[in-house]
């Protein structure tokens, strides 16, 4: 395995001190390392994070883009079209999610397949990461040759590549000055779970539950598999876009989106979209627990954020802080009786179902299942 740290250090010694990028499982501990020792800036999508990493590189900055080669997909317009245009070289990290061989979810199958492709397509140079500490520091000697001559170069990194490294305890995030005007008592915060349970037992028979990319999902699942339930596994942050369009096309039915606060904060433009058709037949709710807890735990924006605030300017004709379980339980009861758009903020504590499982059912069948259920006549 490569030696993360003593990899770090050497990228640092080449002049890489800058890192900007979305979280995935399998470069978490390169991650930490670049939190502790280095400049680490989150993306909310894989494309900022690409444009951020641009922007350092004109500041005088070597930078590092490191995402899921799932977010690749995201990060394609910058590369395409701003590091490739105005010749702005950035050494990448690419997960290999999806390897074939390796057994991972069906999410990742396809990028699994055409991940050194897409790179090829968008002419970025590329190799696999090798997994031999002494073989992956002579890669990176080789790599900054060609960010030198201002090409990028990405590295296709496989599972369990990167030795562990802790994160250390600092603050990350500088909270804004602002007051937040809720209170919240954090021993309290109801756990994911818990608010699944909650929202499975309180919804109606017509009612769809779209569920958010990673624990929600799985987690939702785990609560009781039905055919109402549809896992939204990829397209991390489309499940209000996914809901509005369900709304849309079938008003007759009512469609419950659970988010997590990293897929809300993704592609949070979508709101405005939502907010402009209005139906009246979507909820969206999104769980808050501060942190990217599927990929590892790293942090998010949301303690910076007020998603409430935002949700209503960006036009949801009512958006609500909820303070525990009970209110969204009125709150969904709310909904159900005088339906219009609404948002539903709540705040979760970080923690997971022990022993968390994956769907068994494949997303195609999740599909095809949730379809025949919309074509049932249910009064
Ligand atoms: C485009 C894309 N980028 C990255 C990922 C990897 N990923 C899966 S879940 C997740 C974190 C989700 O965080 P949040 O929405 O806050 O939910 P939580 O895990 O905390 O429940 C990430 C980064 C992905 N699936 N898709």
């Amino acid at each position: 395995m490569i030696q993360t740290v003593q990899f770090g250090n050497a990228l640092k010694k080449l002049g890489f001190d800058f890192y900007s990028g979305v979280p995935c499982s399998f470069l978490k501990d390169l991650i930490n390392y670049a939190l502790n020792e280095c400049d680490f800036v989150m993306g909310a999508n894989e494309g900022q994070s690409a444009a951020v990493a641009a922007g350092a590189y004109l500041g005088g900055k070597k930078s590092v883009f490191l995402c899921q080669n799932s977010g690749l997909t995201n990060a394609s317009s910058p590369l395409t079209s701003l590091n490739s245009v105005f010749q702005i070289p950035v050494l990448g990290f690419v997960s290999l999610r999806g390897e074939e061989g390796i057994g991972d979810e069906p999410q990742h199958e396809l990028m699994g397949k055409i991940t050194g492709e897409m790179l090829s397509a968008m002419k970025i140079k590329w190799e696999i990461l090798s997994a031999d500490h002494e073989t992956a520091l002579k890669q990176i000697t080789n790599a900054n040759q060609w960010i030198e001559k201002k090409e990028s170069y990405f590295f296709v990194v496989k599972k369990n590549s990167f030795e562990s490294v802790p994160l250390l305890e600092k603050e990350y995030h500088p909270t804004r000055e602002r007051k937040i005007s809720f209170k919240v008592h954090p021993e309290t915060l109801p756990s994911r779970i818990d608010v699944l349970e909650s929202i499975v037992k309180n919804k109606t028979q017509k009612t769809v539950l779209i569920a958010s990319t990673g624990f929600t999902g799985r987690e939702l699942y785990e609560t009781g598999d039905n055919e109402s339930n549809l896992y939204i596994v990829g397209s991390m942050g489309l499940a209000s876009s996914i809901g509005l369009g369900l709304a849309l096309a079938r008003p007759d039915w009512k469609v419950i989106v659970i988010d997590g606060d990293a897929a809300f904060l993704m592609h949070m433009g979508s709101l405005t979209g939502n907010a402009y058709y209005r139906p009246k037949n979507l909820l969206h709710i999104v769980l808050d627990n501060h942190i990217h807890e599927s990929t590892g735990g790293q942090f998010t924006f949301s303690s910076n954020a007020d998603f409430v605030r935002i949700a209503s300017a960006s036009g949801y004709p009512a958006s609500l802080y909820l303070h525990d379980n009970e209110e969204m339980i009125e709150e969904i009861r709310q909904w159900e009786k005088e339906p219009k758009l609404t948002f539903l903020y709540l705040r979760i504590r970080p923690g997971v179902k022990d022993n968390l499982g994956r769907p068994k059912i494949k997303p195609f069948e999740v599909k095809e299942r949730l379809m025949k259920f919309l074509g049932k006549k249910i009064e």
